[in-house]
This record gives structure tokens, C-alpha cells and sequence, in this order.
């Protein structure tokens, strides 16, 4: 890409791929069934040798497990089930050595309940570190309701005796909320992230960073506040504190400015118009943000991971990375992503998990992610075609977020069966199965026991077949990720989407100074006709086909069920008719 010129600067985060990996699923090394800083060490050559460039590791600070790395003990130290400083630096350096950037996740909306401050501010209202955290003193009588989402009964503030008071928990009661508004607060923690970039990290991936401003006067939100302002969303309100954008400015003075490093957050409750305000350069904020809209889809608004009977549908799902797409035409730069640790597979998801269409939907949802024009994120497993358990038991279930809903919905009626079926669509879980690595015993991840089931389909999926098979989803991914480092147009061209009507091609083209590509992707398990292309392209002019070949009709183009293509070439020689946007 030595002599391009792309109509914004050039970074290289917008040129990456991340992926990312969730330490406690990757790797064991010691056999205790758990994942480990170790395992991910001896498989830095399998990361590099995918074609991505930023690492992204889940948690593994000192923590109390209650959410498996996201209640913190200890900003400063790692979890001794994952190993030691030393072999994190190992993990660091290995990646550099590999040409890879490595990113850290930091929470800093919360802590664990077990965290020093939070043991030192329980204990009384003079407490220096009890202004450290949200409270409500008991005789200003109830708190006003907030959701917990992850707390039995659904509440987001827990009583404290030795204080008389609540204090806040956005999450669950093992995860009470930070008071950002406490400058001292935001001190320490600068200090901490300082600590970890000092220890050679290229970046952060900020947890829930949009919620660490609060309205410390704890207005009353009623469900019809809640309706009409915040799109019945608990996460839109959270990310609607009044300081948030002053703490990221300040952030990005006291800790990242000056620093070749990349600043990510995750971004619950954003809306495409307010995306700019984050990550624009000339507001000194963040870098990235990573939005929820997409993932959203498919889901009954309002109750709680209810997936739609129906599914998703494909025009919302055109038009939900439409949106965001041409949102960052104006400002800053987007991030895409189908799956992560808190999702269900996304060939489960977004494709066709059964044994007829599997590989070829996962091979067309990757040629989705990383044709877009955003900086993709892939969720390691989904390299090798992943797909969810869909556990049937609740105690085969190790998430919290799955416990805590279950027991709320026990007490409440006696009955969450309703509740198991759907967590087997929607269950975070289902994403969080040990990693396939050969077909042998617990799938070559540990010689133990693990700590949760692996799939049973691992001596099908893993990542010892794939690589002997040219036709693997896994070497698919490796093929296209070259393809987006060798073609700039694919990362800074323009995207203009052809089948706005059609409700299962997506197509789009991606375009920029002599370079046009087309994208032509077939969500659905039926052939479908595609005739936006007036002339045949030449052989040569494909770049990548999860099928063997093309079927031409003298009406176009015929698309085999599931089946994804991307043709390059010159735009005279690529006849594209753009329909009409609605
Ligand atoms: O996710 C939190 C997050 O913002 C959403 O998934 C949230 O549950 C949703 O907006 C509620 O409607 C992060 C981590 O990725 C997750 O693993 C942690 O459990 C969570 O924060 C708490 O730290
Ligand atoms: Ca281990």
C-alpha cells in the first residue's frame, strides 16, 4: 500500500484486523482445564499465521470470577489460574516479535465488591474510598430504580449495611460501579492504564466505557422516561451520563496522547449521530468505538435476548451497516463485528449451522466482515466454523448473566423454561466453548477436565483438519485477509449498497480511484438471481467464491444458496447500475 493516497489519514488500526481471543477458551498448558497465558503464548505463531495484526486479550487481571475477568480485584495483577506477569510479558513480546499489536481490556466502569476500595468503602460513610463509589443513603429512602443486568432481582442498587446505604451496580452486585465523577478516581485509574502501557500494550479495549459518567442526582427514570427518551433501553440512558465526554478528553491528555497506541471502546447505548462525537480526530477522544445495532438484530425489543421466531431480516441488517458505514463518512473511522465473547456463534447467528450450509455460510459471513469499510474484529473459533452448543441444562451453564435471569425468573413464577430455550439462540456461553484445536481428546485444548463442555463436534470442526484442507473455512479466512491487505480499496473505498430491495442478496460495491470491487453475498439457503451486472467479468476478475464457479443466466447472474463472490477489476470493464436508494 506504499504509494496510496486514501481521501482520510491513514492509520494503521484502520488498516488492521483484530482478533480477538478469550484467554479462559483458548489455550490450557498446565491441564487445571482452564485457558492460560501459556497456552496463549505456544499459539502466537497460529494468530500471526491467520494474516491478522492486533491481538485483543480478554481480561486477566486478578479478579473474583464472577464474571470471568470483569469484576477486578487487582488492576495490577493477574490471575493466577491464567499465570503470571512474566508470562503475560511473554505474550507481549512473542506478539511484537510476530509483528503483532496487542491490546488489553480494561473495566473501568466497575470493580470486584472484593477489590481494596470497594472492602475499605463498605465498611462506613467516612471511609476515604466511599466516595470512590455510587451510593444512596438509606434515609433519602428508596433508590430509584436502575437496572442491574446481571443481579436475581433485576435491581441495580444492593443495600450495604455498615453504611446504611445502596450502592450502585450496573452489572451485578459483585461489580459495583465506579464514581468517575470523584477526580481521584479518575487519577488512579489513569495510573493504571498508565502501568500497562508502559508494559509495552499498543491500546486498550475499554469494557462498557460509554456508562462511567452518572447523573449523580439520581433522577427518577419511569418506565415512560425510560420509553420516550431512551428507546425503552437501560444502556441508552447508562451512556447519557453528563461528564462522559469531558473524562475521554481528559483521558486522552493525561494517558494516550503521545502514544502510537489505539484506543477502543465498547459502546453500549450509542446511536450512528453521536458515533462522531467519540472517535472525530479533532475531538481528542477515542479512536474506536464498537457499537451494538447489528447485534441487536433478531431479538424482540424490549425483553431480554428473546430472539425473534422469524429471525433476523435482511433489509435491518442492510440498513444497520448502511447507516453506520456512511456515518463514519463524515468522521472518524467504524468497527465490525459478528460475534464476540458475549454473543452466540455468529455462524449460529447470522448463517446456517446445520451440516448442508455450515462452512458456506461461515465463509460468506467472513467475506461480509472483511470487505467492509471498518476495522474488523474476529472472534477466534469463528476461524474454524465454530458453532453454539445450545446447552439444554442450566447447571451445564457457567455465565452469570445466564444464572442470575434464570434464579430471577425461578423466584418469580417458578419456571424459566421459556428462558433455557432461548438462551440456547442467545446464551453467551454458546460463544465461550473451549477452542477445537485437533479431533482428539477435549479437542487438544487441555489434557484436564474443562471448564465448559467442548463442542461435540470437534472431531468435524477443529483447527488440525483445517489446515490440511484447502477448502476450510479456515484457510478461506487466511485467503481473504490477504486479499484486504493487497487491496486498499476494499479498507478506504467507498461503499455503495446495490440491492436495497432485495430481502436476501446483499450486494455492495466498494470503490476508490481506478479500483472497484463487488461484493455479492446470498443470505439464504435458496438460489437467488442477481442482475446488477451487465457484463460477464472475466475468470481472472474473481477474487474470491465459496463455490467451485459462477452460473450464468441470460438474466444475470445466478447465486447458489449461500453463496458469496467478490469481483475486482477496472470500473470500465465493471458494468455496476446502482439502484436508486429508497
Ligand atoms: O459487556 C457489557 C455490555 O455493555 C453489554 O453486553 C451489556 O450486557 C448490555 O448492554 C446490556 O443491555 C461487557 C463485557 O463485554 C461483558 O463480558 C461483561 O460481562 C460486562 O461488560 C461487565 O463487565
Ligand atoms: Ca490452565
Amino acid at each position: 500500500m506504499g504509494t496510496i493516497t486514501p481521501p482520510i489519514t491513514r492509520k494503521w488500526w484502520k488498516e488492521a484486523v483484530v482478533y480477538q481471543v478469550y484467554p479462559r477458551t483458548f489455550k490450557d498448558s498446565n491441564g487445571d482445564g482452564i485457558g492460560d497465558l501459556q497456552g496463549l503464548h505456544h499459539s502466537i505463531d497460529y494468530i500471526a499465521s491467520l494474516g491478522v495484526d492486533i491481538l485483543w486479550i480478554n481480561p486477566v487481571f486478578q479478579s473474583s470470577g464472577y464474571d470471568n475477568g470483569y469484576d477486578i480485584v487487582d488492576f495490577k495483577a493477574i490471575q493466577p489460574e491464567y499465570g503470571t506477569m512474566a508470562d503475560l510479558q511473554q505474550v507481549i513480546d512473542a506478539a511484537h516479535r510476530k509483528g503483532l499489536r496487542i491490546i488489553i481490556d480494561m473495566v473501568v466502569n466497575h470493580t470486584s465488591e472484593r477489590h481494596e476500595w470497594f472492602r475499605s468503602a463498605r465498611t462506613s460513610r467516612e471511609d476515604v474510598y466511599y466516595k470512590f463509589y455510587h451510593w444512596w443513603p438509606a434515609e433519602k429512602g428508596d433508590p430509584p430504580y436502575r437496572c442491574g443486568f446481571f443481579d436475581t432481582d433485576g435491581q441495580g442498587w444492593r443495600y450495604n449495611k455498615p453504611t446504611d446505604s445502596w450502592y450502585l451496580h450496573y452489572f451485578s452486585p459483585e461489580q459495583p460501579d465506579l464514581n468517575w465523577e470523584n477526580p481521584e478516581v479518575r487519577r488512579q485509574l489513569y495510573d493504571i492504564l498508565r502501568f500497562w502501557l508502559a508494559k509495552g500494550f499498543d491500546g486498550f479495549r475499554f469494557d462498557a466505557l460509554t456508562f462511567i459518567s452518572k447523573d449523580t442526582t439520581f433522577p427518577g427514570i419511569t418506565p415512560a422516561i425510560l420509553k420516550e427518551k431512551y428507546h425503552d433501553d437501560w444502556g441508552h440512558y447508562y451512556a447519557s451520563g453528563p461528564h462522559l465526554h469531558d473524562y475521554l478528553k481528559e483521558m486522552r491528555r493525561e494517558v494516550l496522547a503521545g502514544h502510537d497506541v489505539v484506543a477502543i471502546a465498547e459502546a453500549p447505548g450509542i446511536p450512528p449521530e453521536d458515533a462522531p462525537l467519540f472517535v472525530a480526530e479533532d475531538r481528542g477522544e477515542l479512536d474506536l468505538i464498537t457499537h451494538f445495532d447489528g447485534i441487536a438484530l433478531g431479538y424482540v425489543p424490549g425483553e431480554f435476548k428473546k430472539p425473534d421466531p422469524n429471525g433476523y431480516n435482511m433489509h435491518e441488517f442492510k440498513k444497520v451497516y448502511t447507516t453506520w458505514s456512511d456515518t463514519y463518512n463524515r468522521a472518524g473511522w467504524g468497527t465490525i463485528y459478528l460475534g464476540n465473547h458475549d454473543q452466540p456463534r455468529m455462524v449460529s447467528r447470522w448463517g446456517d449451522d446445520g451440516d448442508k450450509f455450515r462452512t458456506l455460510s461461515e465463509k460468506l459471513l467472513f467475506t461480509f466482515l472483511l470487505t467492509m469499510r471498518s476495522t474488523p474484529f474476529i472472534y477466534n473459533g469463528d476461524e474454524l466454523g465454530m458453532k453454539s452448543i445450545r446447552f439444554t441444562r442450566i447447571d451445564e451453564y457457567e455465565d452469570i448473566e445466564t444464572h442470575r435471569i434464570y434464579d430471577r425468573l425461578v423466584a418469580k413464577s417458578g419456571d424459566a423454561a421459556d428462558f433455557l430455550h432461548d438462551q440456547q439462540v442467545t446464551g453467551r456461553d454458546n460463544g465461550r466453548t473451549p477452542m477445537q484445536w485437533t479431533a482428539g481428546p477435549n479437542a487438544g485444548f487441555t489434557t484436564g477436565t474443562p471448564w465448559l463442555k467442548i463442542n461435540p463436534d470437534h472431531p468435524q470442526v477443529n483447527r488440525e483438519s483445517e489446515e490440511r484442507d484447502p477448502a476450510s473455512v479456515l484457510n478461506y479466512v487466511r485467503r481473504l485477509l490477504l486479499i484486504r491487505r493487497q487491496c486498499p480499496a476494499l479498507i478506504y473505498g467507498d461503499y455503495t449498497l446495490l440491492t436495497h430491495d432485495d430481502s436476501r442478496v446483499y450486494a455492495y460495491i466498494r470503490s476508490w480511484e481506478v479500483s472497484t470491487y463487488a461484493v455479492l453475498l446470498n443470505f439464504s439457503d435458496a438460489e437467488n438471481t442477481f442482475d446488477h451486472l451487465l457484463s460477464q467479468p472475466a475468470a481472472n476478475d474473481i477474487l474470491i467464491n465459496n463455490y467451485p464457479g459462477l452460473r450464468w443466466l441470460r438474466t444475470g447472474l445466478l447465486l447458489a444458496p449461500w453463496q458469496a463472490v467478490v469481483f475486482g477489476c477496472l470500473p470500465t470493464h465493471f458494468h455496476v447500475r446502482p439502484s436508486s436508494p429508497r
